[in-house]
């Protein structure tokens, strides 16, 4: 929608986007047969009419096609790679914050077969563009990570540093001139699209659109301006530029998306199917304002332009709009990839700062309940396996929370080995599992 925008807004109509799917074909197999336009139907109050976005000019597998990804990363007519393939889509080492050189599939990429992950790919095509004289290129994340720029940085010289000595040294030379990886942040609620979403858009637009895509009206983007080469005018169609993309990337993950996932596991917990029951359980709500308020706000910096307070109204208004279906299991899959950035760093800061998180606590035991309740099978998380064999037979919260407080790529040692972190855990876990909706509101609301 941006890179439209930028173009009905500037007249430069030069630009087009190779659409990419990492995991399976579905997008791709939808778009093809749709010359690549689908519509966008915003749903909640102020939303706009039906929007039929045109800048996908083609739709790749990467899965089924890596080669074809690989070569238009290469095309001297490309100067952007956008990456939007969710927290465990990078393969990071929990352990070292770099690449994970353990990941099959990102050890199948070094050793020369079609490269399957995302930052394989980019690796490759980089790679041929310093062969074949391409001009730059900029790689742009737009993931719920801080610093996703300097962090996909790193992660692709990592690949190029493991690489045989006599490709490793020329791909990272070419890496240092030619390519630079600003960070953004990008804000917008979009739930998986339900048969019942294409249903109601082919009622509306009279035609079938298989690849509709259902989203709340807010939207926002915030980029850090650190382009190799050209790029469309995205500060035309509403896109900040700011030299202090990680606050208001802090702010998103901490704010944000920590009520995301405190209610999507609050709501787990008392049978709420998506987020705006969740936020309509006055507990619940009133849990998300103070963790904002009492836990994160307090501990950390807010970039300039953004008002604490009006934001977290704002956050919860957003995740109230009934018409966006978004669902608590699709919030809470993927929590070992997410509570970390997302809670972990208030409930660090908030000890550090001398004072009790307790309601980052209450969220991450809410997490804790729902992996020792969930069979492996249906924990919807790359972790899953390595969470079922770590928790005992016997789940209560005198074992559980120990348990999972010893998983080190979740928690870190020390932040697992404090006392205070770890009675407030068990308490919000006991009164989850044996009180119930009842005990939490009571507890919540008088604690
Ligand atoms: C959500 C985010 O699924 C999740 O974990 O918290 O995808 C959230 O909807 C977006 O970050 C909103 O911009």
């Amino acid at each position: 929608m941006f890179t439209e925008d930028a173009m009905l807004a500037t007249g430069d109509s030069d630009w087009g986007i190779t659409g990419v799917t990492q995991r399976s074909d579905t997008v791709a197999r939808q778009l093809v047969p749709q010359d690549g336009l689908f519509t966008v139907a915003e749903r909640g109050s102020g939303a706009a009419p039906l929007r039929l976005v045109s800048s996908i000019v083609e739709a790749v597998s990467g899965r089924d096609h890596p080669e074809t990804v690989v070569d238009r990363i290469a095309a001297d007519s490309t100067q952007v790679v956008t990456l939007t393939v969710t927290e465990k889509g990078y393969r990071i080492d929990p352990h070292t914050g770099s690449l994970n050189l353990a990941d099959e599939q990102v050890r199948g990429d070094l050793a020369g077969n079609p490269p399957l992950t995302a930052i394989g790919q980019v690796a490759r095509g980089i790679q041929r563009r310093a062969l074949t004289g391409a001009g730059p290129l900029t790689v742009v994340s737009c993931d719920n990570l801080p610093g996703n720029g300097e962090l996909t940085g790193t992660l692709v010289r990592a690949f190029a540093a493991a690489l045989p000595e006599d490709e490793s040294r020329p791909l990272l030379g070419w890496l240092e001139d030619n390519v630079t990886f600003p960070s953004t942040m990008v804000d917008r609620m979009v739930p998986a699209t339900t048969a019942g979403d294409l249903d109601a858009v082919e009622r509306e637009l009279g035609l079938r659109d298989e690849a509709a895509v259902v989203a709340e009206p807010f939207m926002q983007w915030v980029i850090e301006d650190n382009f190799a080469g050209d790029r469309p005018a995205w500060e035309k169609a509403g896109a900040l530029f700011s030299s202090d993309v990680a606050a208001w990337e802090a702010a998103k993950l901490r704010l944000l998306n920590a009520s995301h996932s405190m209610l999507a596991y609050l709501g787990l917990a008392s049978g709420k199917a998506t987020i705006s029951d969740a936020v309509g359980e006055d507990a619940f709500r009133f849990a998300c304002q103070r963790m904002m308020a009492e836990d994160a706000l307090p501990t950390m910096r807010l970039p300039q332009g953004l008002d604490g307070k009006t934001y977290c109204a704002q956050v919860l208004e957003r995740f109230a709009n009934p018409a966006l279906g978004h669902t608590t299991a699709k919030v809470g899959s993927d929590g070992s990839q997410k509570i970390g950035l997302r809670l972990l760093t208030t409930a660090r800061a908030t000890l550090d700062a001398g004072r009790e998180p307790r309601w980052a606590a209450l969220a991450v035991a809410a997490w804790m309940h729902h992996v020792a309740s969930t069979a492996a099978v249906d924990l919807n998380d790359p972790l899953a396996d390595q969470l079922q064999k770590a928790l005992p037979a016997e789940r209560s919260a005198a074992t559980v929370v120990p348990a999972l407080l010893g998983v080190r790529s979740i928690f870190d040692a020390e932040l697992a080995a404090n006392t205070t972190f770890a009675d407030l855990l068990r308490h919000w876990y006991r009164i989850i599992d044996t009180d119930g909706l009842d005990g939490l509101r009571k507890e919540i609301t008088h604690g």
